[in-house]
């Protein structure tokens, strides 16, 4: 089994997780995977579960670390490399003598974050839209999410609906709490946050995270009891 990264305890239970503010939005469309591409370097195109197939599917197991410091480990994803889909379908678009720097993901519940390209075209890098075999459930993202084992959960971005290829990371403005946002957010150098040592982050958001799965939790069941009333009527 994989070392832990530093400041990382292993959690056996793999929680539906996030910032507070987003435990009681779901997506809309859960079971229909669009996954639109925009930008100025590219014509607007979406990309549905027919141009997904034509790329290989992969198996990935790896470990998936919040930055509150829990850990799951050996999680199975399944799903399509970003560098596949990045070379395969969306660099042909690209208009020519443009560079572009980041990806800007949005998930159906008005999440978003971003990444570096570079970071992004790492071979472990996928679209998952499974998990441990089976179809991603509301819980950890569906229709598909972006799985960067290497990067804190925050940038691992559920529910995806959206994507935006930006030639400069300058005009991006973070959303929610400033504390917990860096860059690039490797989990090997504990990139943390760009304003806050890590030892008071740590000391600061421990103590939050059972309280913070626990709401996760009830929302979800909350959530999944109106869907259940939803088809009863
Ligand atoms: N769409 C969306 N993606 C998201 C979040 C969110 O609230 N909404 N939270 C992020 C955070 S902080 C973490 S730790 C992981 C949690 O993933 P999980 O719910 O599958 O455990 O999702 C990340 N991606
Ligand atoms: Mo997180």
């Amino acid at each position: 089994m994989k070392p832990l990264p530093p400041g990382q305890f292993a959690s056996k239970q793999f929680p539906r997780f996030g910032w507070a503010t987003f435990a009681d939005r779901f997506p809309r469309t859960p079971q229909h995977l669009r996954l639109k591409v925009k930008g100025d370097v590219l014509d607007t195109i979406v990309l549905d579960e027919t141009a997904f197939a034509g790329l290989p599917r992969v198996m990935q197991v790896s470990d998936f670390h919040c930055v509150t410091t829990w850990t799951v480990q050996n999680l199975k994803w399944s799903g399509y490399r970003f560098c596949d889909v990045y070379r395969e379908l969306l660099a042909p678009l690209v208009k020519a003598d443009t560079t572009i720097k980041i990806g800007v993901f949005r998930g159906q519940d008005g999440y978003r974050n971003f990444m570096d390209l570079e970071d992004l075209l790492a071979g472990d890098v996928l679209l998952a839209d499974q998990l441990n075999g089976e179809p991603l459930d509301i819980a950890h993202g569906a229709p598909m999410r972006l799985v960067a084992p290497a990067h804190y959960g925050y940038k691992n971005v559920k529910h995806l609906h959206q994507l935006e290829l930006w030639t400069s990371a300058a005009q991006y403005k973070s959303q929610g709490p400033k504390l917990a946002q860096h860059p690039r957010a490797r989990v090997a150098l504990e990139e943390r946050s760009i304003s806050l040592p890590n030892w008071v982050f740590k000391l600061m958001f421990k103590p939050l995270i059972r309280p913070n799965a626990w709401l996760f939790a009830r929302n979800l069941r909350q959530y999944e009891q109106r869907q259940q009333d939803e088809t009863n009527d």
